[in-house]
């Protein structure tokens, strides 16, 4: 679907096809679509960024807490979301051996202990060693710093997702 057909859309099918850019956040898609027309896929994800960005503290934290444990309860029961599924699989977050699951557990449970909600990172971006090495790390930020770095993965992963359901822009003509 190009731009042009994703600015066509009714409310209805626009929540339809991109309301989980923000992962269990569909009022987001929803707010975005009063921001019609886009002039590009480009604007499209700086709008839905830029709303993000301007929520308050609290708002940024809701978001964080929509977000599934990364090989977690919603991956063993099968009840991720689609996007979810495929980009936890696609690290190989699904194939861990019980110690890898056990390290990610205790460290998951670590974070979310820590900050209040839970250890969020674009899993299209890294694999199941370089997640595990992050989430070591990111424990040890303040907690204004760690809001603000999930908050840019949260912004990576739907740059990503809206990648994958609208078609490029084309090339600038000079
Ligand atoms: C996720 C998710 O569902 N997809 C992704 O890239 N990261 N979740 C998370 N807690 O980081």
């Amino acid at each position: 679907m190009d731009i042009t057909r994703i600015n066509s859309l009714s409310y209805e099918d626009f929540v339809h096809v991109l309301g989980n850019v923000v992962e269990n956040c569909p009022v987001i898609t929803a707010a975005v679509w009063s921001m019609r027309p886009f002039a590009s896929l480009a604007a499209l994800e700086a709008a839905v960024t830029d709303f993000i960005e301007a929520l308050p503290e609290q708002g940024k934290e809701g978001i964080l807490r929509c977000h599934p444990d990364l090989a977690g309860r919603d991956l063993r029961n099968g009840t991720l979301t689609r996007e979810s599924l495929e980009e936890q699989a696609g690290a190989g977050l699904d194939a861990l051996d019980a110690a890898e699951l056990s390290h990610m557990a205790r460290l998951n449970g670590e974070y979310k202990e820590r900050f209040g909600f839970p250890f969020v990172i674009c899993a299209r971006m890294n694999d199941k060693e370089a997640i595990l090495r992050q989430l070591s790390r990111r424990l040890a930020h303040g907690c204004a710093e760690e809001r603000a770095s999930a908050i840019e993965e949260v912004k990576k992963i739907c740059r990503l997702r809206l990648r994958s359901l609208v078609l490029p822009d084309p090339p600038n003509r000079l």
